[in-house]
């Protein structure tokens, strides 16, 4: 029995439902695989409910395990198997990778309960034409810097996967989960036109929601994007401070960024730039400047808090400077697993001005101007539309700073949020001001005289920050 264990933050249910194949099928031999067993498989052995970990690709090595054991061969010649020797000690070979990571021929699409998998009123796939990616971000466990080789499947498997989704289970919206999509110019542009020749009749939209890396595109690949059925980028920005990015070992991608943003207008697309909050030493003000960066562009702000990805650089910096949470299971990105030079209520204020971003950004393209200002009141009618409410709280935002939500009955609360952030950012868009995502309208909002805490915030939490 095979189980996937991925996540490591999900380690307890891979656990549980190991305990609960054994209580059914106690003869069962039990075999977790995924990325969370690969990066920890003396963890999973020592459970009693696990027999075998299979390290890395899974595709060859599975097969070769099952066959090892009908046949009693060896299961040291099993490559990717960890298992516990009879002298307790553990045998541990190194994860497997295939080269193409083609595998024994298309996934099992019709194992699927495709009812399942639904974006609004269309069928959905997710799928990766490549695994692994050539770059060393230090908080990736996916890239060179984790030892993980760049590998691509041949365009032409890709494309007999989606026609089977497509053709036979009727998926519409199509996800490219790769880590770098577009780094092979030459094999995207061919799957592209594979896309757009065989399946354009079919009305696909198509997304690559891990995010793109912004110096991969350009104009040319991006028109070609949009003629397959592209409609969104989602650009990987991660942040446009200089000292974070020589800790993040990133480029400067921001001159690229704008680029394409500049190249998905001119093709009617719309974008997301990716940004990454609440790291190791990551300033909570520079991530208040990358909000601000993505306030002035024509895109929508998509702000991830930072997960210490077991296998990466910074896994085991924060191991090292003992930033780890003790349980696993805290190491959710919605649990916020660490807190360093950025606390957890700094980056709970983050998510929801990054949110609020995206509202103010939504209202210009509507109305092509903001809600002005207006004292708060402490109750809503419950039956107003939700845009309507969203109107409401900016517009106590925008008069003494308060991020607030309405209860099921109409009540109004605060949110804990940390006012010298939320003053910063007010400030920074009073002076630079916002724009539309699908519209050229561009607007410097109005704020209360609140916003002239701002500064001694930005100072306040320099200093504190400085002390670390
Ligand atoms: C798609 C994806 C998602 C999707 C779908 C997840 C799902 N439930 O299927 C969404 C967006 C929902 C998601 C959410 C999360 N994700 Co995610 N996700 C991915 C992504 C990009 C691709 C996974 C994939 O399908 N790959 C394609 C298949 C073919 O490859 P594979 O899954 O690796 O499987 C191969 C091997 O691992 C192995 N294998 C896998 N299972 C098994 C089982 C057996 C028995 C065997 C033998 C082998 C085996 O063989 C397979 C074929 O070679 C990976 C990154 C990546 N490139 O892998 C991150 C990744 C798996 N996600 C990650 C994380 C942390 C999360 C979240 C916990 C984030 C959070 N919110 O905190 C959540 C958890 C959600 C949940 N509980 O389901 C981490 C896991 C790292 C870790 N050690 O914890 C990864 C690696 C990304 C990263 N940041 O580093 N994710
Ligand atoms: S973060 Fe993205 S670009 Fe960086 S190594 Fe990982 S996959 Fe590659």
């Amino acid at each position: 029995m095979g189980i996937a264990a991925l996540f490591t933050p999900y380690e307890e249910t891979a656990l549980e439902t190991a305990a609960a194949v054994r209580r059914v099928l106690p003869d069962a031999r039990i075999v977790m695989g995924g990325h969370h067993a690969t990066a920890f498989p003396e963890r999973l052995l020592s459970h009693p409910d696990v027999d075998f970990v299979l390290r890395g690709d899974g595709e060859a090595s599975l097969p070769a395990l099952a066959r090892a054991l009908r046949e009693g061969s060896p299961l040291a010649d099993v490559p990717g198997l960890a298992f516990k020797e009879p002298t307790g000690a553990c045998h541990l070979a190194p994860p497997a990778r295939m080269d193409p990571p083609d595998g024994g021929g298309l996934p099992a699409l019709d194992l699927l309960r495709w009812d399942f998998y639904r974006r609004g009123n269309r069928g959905s796939a997710v799928t990766v034409g490549s695994r692994g990616c050539p770059l060393r971000c230090s908080y990736c466990c996916l890239g060179a810097g984790a030892g993980i080789p760049f590998r691509q499947r041949r365009v032409e498997t890709v494309l007999a996967e989606l026609e089977l989704a497509v053709n036979h289970y009727g998926a519409r919206f199509i996800d490219f989960e790769d880590e770098n999509l577009a780094w092979n110019r030459g094999w995207f542009l061919e799957l592209l036109e594979g896309i757009r020749t065989r399946l354009g009749s079919a009305g696909l939209e198509l997304r690559a929601m891990n995010g793109l890396y912004p110096p991969s595109l350009d104009p040319e690949l991006i028109r070609s994007m949009g003629r397959a059925g592209f409609r969104t980028l989602n650009l990987a920005l991660v942040t446009t401070d200089r000292s974070q990015l020589n800790r993040f070992r990133r480029r400067d991608v921001l001159p690229a960024f704008d680029r394409d943003l500049t190249s998905s207008a001119a093709c009617g697309l719309d974008a997301v730039g990716y940004i990454i909050a609440a790291g190791p030493h990551q300033s909570p003000l520079a991530s208040v400047e990358d909000l601000l960066a993505l306030a002035r562009r024509r895109v929508l702000a998509g702000l991830s808090i930072f997960y210490p990805a077991p296998g990466s650089a910074d896994f085991d910096l924060c191991r090292r400077e003992g930033l780890l949470p003790s349980q696993p299971e805290a190491m959710r990105s919605t649990a916020m697993p660490i807190a360093h030079r950025t606390s957890r209520l700094q980056a709970a204020t983050l998510l929801r001005l990054a949110r609020l971003l995206n509202f103010m950004k939504s209202c210009l393209d509507d109305d092509g101007v903001l809600p002005s200002p207006a004292a708060p009141r402490p109750a809503l009618p419950g039956e107003l539309p939700r845009a309507a409410i969203g109107r409401r709280l900016l517009r106590w935002f925008a008069h003494d700073g308060g991020l607030r939500g309405v209860g099921p009955d109409g009540q109004v609360f605060r949110h804990p949020v940390d006012s010298r952030l939320t003053a910063a950012f007010a400030q920074g868009l009073a002076r630079h001001g916002l724009r539309g995502v699908r519209s050229a309208h561009q607007a410097r909002p109005a704020f209360g005289p609140w916003i002239v805490n701002g500064l001694v915030a930005s100072t306040e939490i320099l200093r504190a920050s400085d002390q670390l």
